[in-house]
């Protein structure tokens, strides 16, 4: 099996490329990223020598490049790359449509045209919005993005699902919850506060800090999205969670107590505008369908996610100071 796999520099992406190279010996993965800030092909150093593995430096907006990758042969696209992080696209929406909306329908022409036999689409709980304290988002809840970066998501989710039904374009739609583990950039807040912990710098909590998340191991993700390309049914959307609620001071006090750091670390700060309140899965079809089920519990997960952001400080350094954007080895047949 020959699996394109867009935004494999990012934080899901690189985890799911090593997870399938460790799994199947004979899949071979081809890693499209454009290398935004949030690429880092350090995230697969590991990896990057691996026969079956190989890099191509290109943005997925470019119908050329992409149809020349796909030419050379894909079974599957497993589609990660997009601009992820809420408070930019309230800063910078042009970039959010350009990528999530444009790349994604770039890439879907490309899938039909060189007859892609299956486009895997990740997407996220926000397309479904906010819920109030109590209910969970099911497939079936109706979409109702609140940011600019939900909106771009829901948008491409629509278009992928309109690619099934008018072009008969083999899709799996999967919408996770929060993810969090090791790679994941040093915006969103677990890896944020941990780092800002470790150095003694204000964690900053916005509003009231009682916004709930349902939170994900992104090894539990990568283990989801494996169970959906195998067994998934065709044009089916399959939700992915955690089953592990919390407010967002919980988190981070949970972090600062693991980390031995005083609460007063902690600065309440103005809220993010249109900030969902609760987001919270119903994992019921995945599991009974495909017989998933979460392995990490968050305590344990976010102990193990901890001790990764202390025992790697190098990696997060290099970001901080932006050395990371110096390691670009690309061997690719398509530059
Ligand atoms: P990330 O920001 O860490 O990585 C995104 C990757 O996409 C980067 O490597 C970046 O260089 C690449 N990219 C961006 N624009 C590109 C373009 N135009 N062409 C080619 N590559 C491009 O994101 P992530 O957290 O790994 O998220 C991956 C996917 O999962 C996204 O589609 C996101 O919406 C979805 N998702 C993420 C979460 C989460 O908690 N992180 C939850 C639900 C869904
Ligand atoms: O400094 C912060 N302080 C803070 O209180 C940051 C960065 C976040 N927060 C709050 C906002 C959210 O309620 O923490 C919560 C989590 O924030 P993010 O890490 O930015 O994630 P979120 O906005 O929930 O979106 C994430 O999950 C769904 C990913 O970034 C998306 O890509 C994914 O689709």
């Amino acid at each position: 099996m020959r699996l394109l796999v867009t935004g494999g520099a990012g934080f899901i992406g690189s985890n799911f490329i090593r997870y399938m190279l460790n799994k199947y010996a004979t899949y071979q993965i081809v890693n499209v990223d454009a290398l935004t800030y949030a690429g880092n092909l350090e995230n697969l150093r590991d990896i990057e020598m691996n026969p079956n593995y190989s890099f191509v430096h290109a943005d997925i907006t470019d119908a050329v490049k992409m149809n020349r990758i796909l030419q050379s042969g894909v079974d599957v696209i497993v589609h990660f790359a997009a601009e992820s992080h809420v408070d930019r696209s309230i800063l910078n929406p042009s970039t959010f449509l350009q990528t999530n909306v444009m790349g994604t329908q770039v890439l879907l022409d490309a899938a039909i045209k060189h007859k892609v036999r299956k486009f895997m689409h990740v997407s996220t709980d926000e397309v479904y919005g906010s819920l109030g304290p109590t209910g969970f988002f099911q497939e079936t809840t109706p979409l109702s993005p609140n940011s600019p970066y939900s909106a771009s998501k829901a948008s491409s989710d629509l278009l992928v699902r309109a690619y099934h039904e008018t072009f008969g374009l083999p899709i799996h739609i999967t919408r996770c919850s929060n993810n969090y583990g090791p790679y994941q950039f040093p915006e969103k807040l677990i890896p944020l506060m941990i780092i800002n912990a470790i150095e003694d710098k204000p964690l900053p909590v916005y509003g009231d800090g009682q916004n709930v998340r349902d939170w994900l191991h992104v090894e539990d993700h990568c283990a989801a999205l494996d169970l959906v390309l195998h067994n998934g049914r065709d044009g089916e959307v399959y939700n992915v969670g955690g089953n592990n609620e919390r407010t967002n001071i919980d988190i981070v006090k949970s972090i600062l107590s693991a980390l031995n750091k005083p609460d007063d670390l902690i600065q309440f700060v103005t809220d993010r505008p249109g900030h969902d309140r609760r987001y919270a899965i119903d994992a019921t079809k995945i599991r009974t369908e495909l017989g998933w089920s979460p392995k990490y519990s968050l305590d344990v997960g976010l102990q193990q996610t901890i001790q990764w952001y202390l025992h790697h400080k190098d990696w997060w350094e290099r970001i901080r100071s932006g050395a990371y954007r110096d390691y670009v080895k690309i061997k690719s047949p398509f530059q």
